[in-house]
């Protein structure tokens, strides 16, 4: 299916450009193509590489939300699967920034099963992107908010996919071992005497 590569390779040229001067929040400030290049490889690896316009949706997942790109155009580029799909996990652009936190956490269990593996993966990849990189303004409230509404969505994303799902929950213990030991190191264990 060369096509399909054609597609997948264009996906990837389309992404750099829109996404070229963005970096991730973390403190190592990542290329913001790196967060793009996880999630796909997440989806690719969940739908056993079936999927193509999936794995191309997840390129170009955020170039609406993020980049000056409309579903129209995603449409005419690509195709109206893909436009959909990128269209299904943007957040509405009409609501302020901290508004659009509670309606992931109301809309997560009405999403496609498709949008489902594309959204945990993207939660997987922002919480690894948290254990490894934490923005360097974030308290630990914050983060440990963020990792809870995560949490949250992630419970509307269950039941389409087992793989993606076990990925979620591995980064999601990492991300919480990781906030609890900065704030609550382990007590020291005493040493118990014999006898
Ligand atoms: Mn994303």
């Amino acid at each position: 299916m060369s096509h399909e590569l054609l597609m997948i390779a264009r996906a990837w040229h389309f992404a750099a450009e829109r996404h070229s001067t963005q970096k991730r929040k973390g403190s190592a400030g990542e290329p913001y193509v790196n967060h793009l290049a996880e999630v796909a490889e997440l989806v690719a690896f969940a739908t056993d590489g079936a999927d193509a316009n999936l794995v191309a949706a997840a390129v170009l997942h955020d170039a609406i939300e993020d980049t000056k790109t409309s579903h129209a155009e995603l449409a005419t580029l690509f195709n109206k699967d893909i436009a959909d799909l990128v269209a299904e996990v943007t957040d509405d652009k009409g609501l302020p920034k901290g508004r659009r936190k509670e309606p992931q956490v109301e809309k997560a269990s009405s999403k496609s099963s498709r949008a489902k593996i594309l959204k945990l993966a993207d939660k997987t990849s922002n919480l690894r992107s948290l254990a490894k990189s934490p923005p360097a303004d974030w308290s630990e409230t914050r983060r440990k908010e963020y990792v809870a509404w995560a949490k949250q969505v992630a419970e509307g994303l269950r039941g389409s996919n087992d793989w993606i799902e076990a990925r979620f929950d591995e980064a999601a213990a990492i991300v919480s071992r990781v906030l609890n030991l900065k704030t609550n190191p382990a007590p020291k264990l005493r040493r118990q005497k014999k006898g």
